[in-house]
Formats: structure tokens, sequence, C-alpha cells
């Protein structure tokens, strides 16, 4: 996944402990066919010599799946394992230092706690920020909830993609979205569920059914402002009657290849450039 067209609806996070007896890959798998489009392995057990294995194997299995991949905590993992990136915590390494050892193309995810953090962290080139936890959860002992209010005040200012995270369940996901969420994360809710697929499936079609009553996304396209009510850059070309011609498509100045058009979000803001070749040899 290129960083430019980086973007995500449901990020599942692993949580062995949540499910005992069952293994790590087929829960992540069952996720994943759910409609979770982003993986993190979380391990706080673990030794980092022995994390490579699994995240080797995660590695492998969002691959087969075109589902990005994020290694919590170790940037330097995150390069053997080829993820698409790193997930930071407030106390982790600072943004600038990883962004040095992982390059511009990785993805550097950054766990927020308030708007101030939030904002520090759109500064310092975070690709997504985690807003929570909204709620109290023993998957985060000791962190207090930052709860709704954050999330109405990232949903109101924060431009990159930013996804509410902590103790959210499909008992309250409804409220999280009315505060203006349009992505979720779970760790319990999914992979501590005796049905990872039909978690996942569920919390999709929570997003989905409110993005679905959302108003038209401003974007620039081909250096004019406009509107559109498409969710992705695959349905605007289409739109435009493009989808069988040879164009080539640009999010925010990078190439976005045809196999990733679909699961391509448009947001406000973005400047997509679809330029269409015309004749040839
Ligand atoms: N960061 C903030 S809350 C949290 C993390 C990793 C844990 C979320 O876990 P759960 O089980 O979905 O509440
Ligand atoms: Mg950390």
């Amino acid at each position: 996944m290129k960083r430019a067209a980086f973007d995500f609806r449901l990020y599942a996070i692993t949580g062995e402990n949540y499910h005992p007896g069952r293994d790590l890959i087929d829960v992540m798998e069952a996720a994943i066919r759910g409609g979770a489009d982003i993986v993190q392995l979380r391990d706080k057990e673990t030794p980092p010599s022995g994390l490579l294995a699994k995240a080797r194997a995660l590695r492998e299995l969002t691959r087969r799946y075109g589902v990005t991949f994020i290694v919590n905590d170790y940037p330097e993992l995150a390069l053997a394992a080829e993820a698409d990136g790193v997930h930071l915590g407030q106390e982790d390494m600072p943004i600038a230092a990883a962004r040095r050892m992982l390059g511009e193309g990785k993805i550097i995810g950054i766990s927020t706690h308030s708007i101030e953090q939030a904002r520090a962290a759109v500064r310092a080139g975070a690709d997504y920020i985690g807003v929570g936890p909204v709620h109290p959860t023993p998957t985060k002992p000791g962190r207090p909830a930052a709860g709704l209010e954050f999330v109405r005040q990232a949903a109101a200012e924060i431009a990159i993609p930013w996804v509410a995270i902590g103790g959210i369940t499909l008992d309250n996901a409804d409220e999280v979205l009315d505060a203006g969420a349009r992505r979720l994360c779970a760790v319990s809710a999914i992979v501590g569920s005796p049905d990872p697929e039909a978690a996942s499936r569920a919390f999709r079609e929570r997003i989905a059914a409110r993005e679905a009553n959302d108003g038209p996304i401003p974007l620039r396209l081909n250096g004019r402002d406009t509107e559109t009510t498409a969710r992705t850059l695959g349905e605007l070309i289409e739109r435009h009657g493009l989808a069988d011609r040879r164009i080539v498509a640009e999010v925010d100045g990078e190439i976005v290849a045809r196999s990733e058009w679909g699961r391509t979000p448009l947001r406000a803001g973005m400047a997509v450039e679809l330029v269409h070749f015309k004749g040839g040899g």
C-alpha cells in the first residue's frame, strides 16, 4: 500500500490473550475476511526475538488479501518483516526518528489521547492517528478514557486518517460513529469474539451505513475544485466513464495502481489527477 493512497475503515489489532486455543493467523484471517482492511501486530509478551516469526506470518497473510500490515512498537521489526509501517505510542521513539529509519514509503501511525497530541502528531508527519481510548479498556490497563469528546474534536479538525480506539464494541459503535468517527479499531471485540469474521463484517456494515448518509466529499479533480458522492477512487473513475479507458490515476501526486482504485477511499481535500492517454502506436 502506497502511503499517498493509504486509508482504511476497520483496523483489527492482535490480542492473543483474547483467543486462547485459537491460532493467531486463523483469527486474523477471519477478521480480514469479515472486512478488516488493516491489521496490526501488537504483542507486549513475546520478546522481540520471537516476534519476527509472527510478523512474517502476518505479512504473508495480509499480502495474500491485499491488506495493510502494521507492527506496533518496533520500527526495526517492521523493516525486517516488510510490514507497511509501524504504530508508535506517545512514549515510543519520535515520529521523525522512525521516519529516518523507515523512509518515505512506510506508514507511521501514533496513538494520541488528547486533541493537543493529535495536532502535534499531524505536525510531526504521522500518516494516521489513533484517537482514544474512547472508553476504558482492559486491553490498555491504566490508560484513562479520553472519551467521545475527543472523537468529536478529532472529527472537527483532523484531516489525516484517524481511527477511534478503545473499548469499542458492536454495542457502542454507533455512538462513536455519531461522534464523527468513520474508522473504527478494535482488539477484544474482534479477536475475542467467538466469530471474528462476523464481528468484523458487522463493524464494516455499521461504518458503511454511516458513510452512505454522509454528504459529498470536496476534492480537487484535475486542478479544479469539485465535490463527489463517490466514496472510492474506483467509483469516481467509473462515474466519469473512464473505468475501461487507458488512464493513469494519481492521488496527492502519487500514482495509484488500477488494482488499488476500488480500495482507495476519497477524502476531503484530496488532489486527484486522471490522465487519459489517447491514441498510441
Ligand atoms: N490503544 C488505545 S486503547 C487500546 C490501544 C491499543 C486498546 C483497545 O483494545 P480494545 O480491546 O478494543 O478495547
Ligand atoms: Mg508502543
